[in-house]
């Protein structure tokens, strides 16, 4: 959290149409259940946590067929209402803290923060920490689900409603975004990460630099020039062992211990802006452990420390 600003409010996205699987719209209440708005709390931050987004339910609808994003219309209606709730919780001065709910929200909830900032000229910083690269678009996605496509859009590339949402231009500038945690991206995607010029932290570099060192430099690039950063928290950039509750889990993850000592560097720089917390499934956990261990990670992200 920023110095000065020391009010949240937490936003439940239910979405699950942007995933192959049903289930991450029980995300949202397994991280309630286990006590993120009562910890925050504790730790001195003024919590309103009763803004959900709707979702329209999937029983009501026509299957969607445009191109290859599975739910496109619903997926889109939901960004535009995110994109303006997260807009709204900056400009009444509060931290925007959304809690999915699929990856794909990540497109409305960065669109609405991204522009309060542009509105004033400045640019926003982007750590997206996920096992996937998001980078997919349609055409060249392999599955047609939108929560494989977020980063890609925000960017500025793929449907023009999506990268269109609140304003046309792109939301984030490449040079200040990073991925980091990937270990699992499709050879089509390879070459629009590469096109696109950001930075990538693979498993490979967190193996060769060590997280600490890794951390450094990502909040070097997202610091550089922006009014902040909003970090995007896939949890299954960890390693299955820590997350098993998600529904596109892939071995040889990030651990817990380095997760936490990213999230805690992030807030020692006093300059993260927001964050999301996605791709939580209850249905596939064991007990509750994943929104558990997320909710700690949240923690460490708004500045609880040891000691
Ligand atoms: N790259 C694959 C696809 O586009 O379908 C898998 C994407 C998984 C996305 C999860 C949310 O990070
Ligand atoms: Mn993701
Ligand atoms: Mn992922
Ligand atoms: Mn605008």
């Amino acid at each position: 959290e920023n110095g000065q600003t020391k009010s949240i409010q937490i936003i439940g996205v239910p979405v699950d149409l942007g995933a192959s699987r049903r289930g991450t719209d029980g995300g949202v209440s397994a991280v309630r259940i286990a006590g993120l708005g009562e910890k925050l709390t504790k730790m001195g931050y003024t919590v309103t946590d009763e803004v959900d987004v709707a979702v329209p339910s999937k029983e009501s609808r026509p299957k969607e067929t445009t191109g290859n994003m599975r739910f496109r219309s619903e997926i889109l209606q939901v960004c535009r209402d995110l994109a303006v709730v997260t807009r709204d919780a900056l400009t009444k001065g509060n931290v925007p803290l959304v809690v999915g709910g699929d990856h794909s929200l990540a497109i409305g909830s960065i669109s609405g923060i991204a522009d309060y900032f542009q509105e004033k000229g400045g640019e926003l910083g982007l750590v997206w920490f996920d096992a996937h690269a998001d980078m997919n678009i349609p055409g060249i996605s392999p599955s047609g689900n939108i929560h494989g496509m977020p980063l890609s859009h925000l960017l500025g590339y793929g449907d023009k409603e999506f990268t269109g949402i609140l304003s046309a231009n792109p939301k984030i500038k490449s040079e200040n975004v990073v991925l980091v945690g990937v270990r699992d991206i499709d050879e089509k995607e390879k070459e629009l990460i590469k096109q696109s010029g950001i930075k990538v932290y693979s498993m490979r570099d967190i193996d060769e630099l060590g997280m600490s060192r890794v951390s450094d430099e990502i909040l070097e690039i997202v610091t550089k020039g922006t009014v902040g950063f909003h970090v995007s928290f896939d949890v299954d950039g960890c390693d299955p062992e820590v997350m098993p509750g998600s529904g596109t889990l892939v071995p040889g993850g990030v651990t817990y211990r380095e997760a936490h000592l990213l999230l805690e560097k992030c807030a020692e720089t006093g300059l993260m802006t927001s964050m999301d917390l996605v791709e939580l499934n209850p249905f596939l956990d064991k007990g509750n452990i994943s929104a558990e261990r997320a909710v700690s990670l949240v923690l460490s992200a708004f500045g609880q420390s040891v000691l």
